[in-house]
């Protein structure tokens, strides 16, 4: 019996939220928030009742500690978590608003931070035996060339045990050093995927040649169930390997804090549905409200939601759209 459902690897970063909408150069007040995208998909499992784990490396520093506390109380297993002296945790600011709005964009400190050191040696084959699935992105392999040997090894691994591993390519531009490697290093770890979550921009990158229909088919070649690619507030789409396909809009909301973290929710409700055996119709549409629920609030898990949350929810929005009709 297996002691985790998943587990992954990633960086965990402080977020500096920008109080007030507006260019940084302004900003004089800024909120404290936990993230980073493997983090913030544990955390929306943990909430859907899923035993999670991560592999990561926070510095021996006062943010680390924080960035622990954090894991504990969203219950994440923390057991693989080095905490060093020789590297800080890393820390990222948002700017809100600006220069479009309704939009938010990241600016990163993190290199040379604790995480970006890691290596195979974190990732340990007992410590894979014991999860059941394995949830991966394309950030890790892009944070150092250790990085990506680490992330390289879980995947090897998560296939040799038979673990089902689930991905989403959330290709950062700005963390890659080398555009060149993103394709050649990306694609081998998305091989087999049971399900991939990725957007127009990835598949773009991923594929050059190709239009989105023949993107996704060469997805399906390499192994992968399900295509989920999600378009932000255009809404998403979903491709099976079958030939199914459903489209879903995403859910107005009259407030946007920050839409960073809205993606992540939307994976892991997204995942969890599809345990459940919930419909894939339906699974995409519980996801798109958790992504949208994401966005009313600054912070990426502060507004993740339960089970509960999400069926109050979509009654909500039943009731307001039969009201339309
Ligand atoms: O998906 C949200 C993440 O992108 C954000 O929290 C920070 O992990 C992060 C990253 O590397 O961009």
């Amino acid at each position: 019996m297996e002691s985790y459902d998943f587990i992954s690897i990633g960086e965990v970063l402080i977020q500096l939220n920008n109080v007030t909408p507006g260019p940084l150069r302004y900003s004089r007040y800024f909120e404290v928030h936990i993230a980073g995208a493997e983090f913030n998909v544990l955390s929306a499992l943990s909430k859907l009742g899923f035993r999670t784990g991560l592999i990561t490396r926070v510095g021996k520093d006062e943010f680390g500690e924080m960035i622990l506390r954090a894991l504990r109380a969203e219950n994440i297993d923390t057991s693989c978590i080095k905490a060093v002296d020789d590297a800080p945790t890393g820390i990222y600011f948002i700017q809100r608003h600006y220069p479009i709005p309704g939009k938010s964009t990241v600016f990163y400190y993190r290199h040379g931070s604790a995480a970006s050191y890691m290596d195979e040696e974190d990732v340990q084959e007992d410590y894979v035996r014991r999860a059941r699935r394995v949830f991966l992105t394309g950030i890790t392999p892009a944070l150092s060339e250790s990085c990506y040997r680490a992330v390289k090894k879980l995947s090897e691994l998560s296939r040799e045990l038979g673990k089902e591993v689930f991905f989403d390519t959330n290709i950062r531009l700005k963390l890659w050093r080398n555009v060149e490697n993103v394709r050649d290093r990306l694609l081998p770890l998305i091989h087999g995927s049971k399900i991939v979550f990725t957007n127009k921009e990835d598949l773009k990158i991923l594929f050059p040649q190709n239009l989105l229909e023949e993107s996704i088919s060469k997805l399906f070649q390499s192994g992968i169930d399900i295509v989920v690619v999600k378009s932000g507030e255009e809404g998403s789409s979903l491709y099976t390997r079958d030939g199914e396909f459903y489209r879903e809009y995403a859910y107005p909301t009259p407030v946007i804090e920050d839409v960073i973290g809205a993606g992540d929710a939307f994976d892991a409700v997204f995942i969890a549905s599809f345990l459940k055996q919930i419909p894939l119709k339906d699974a995409l549409k519980l996801a798109s409200l958790a992504g949208m629920l994401v966005v009313t609030t600054r912070g990426d898990v502060e507004a993740q939601p339960d089970w509960k949350t999400l069926e109050a929810l979509k009654k909500y929005y039943e009731e307001k759209m039969d009201l339309l009709r």
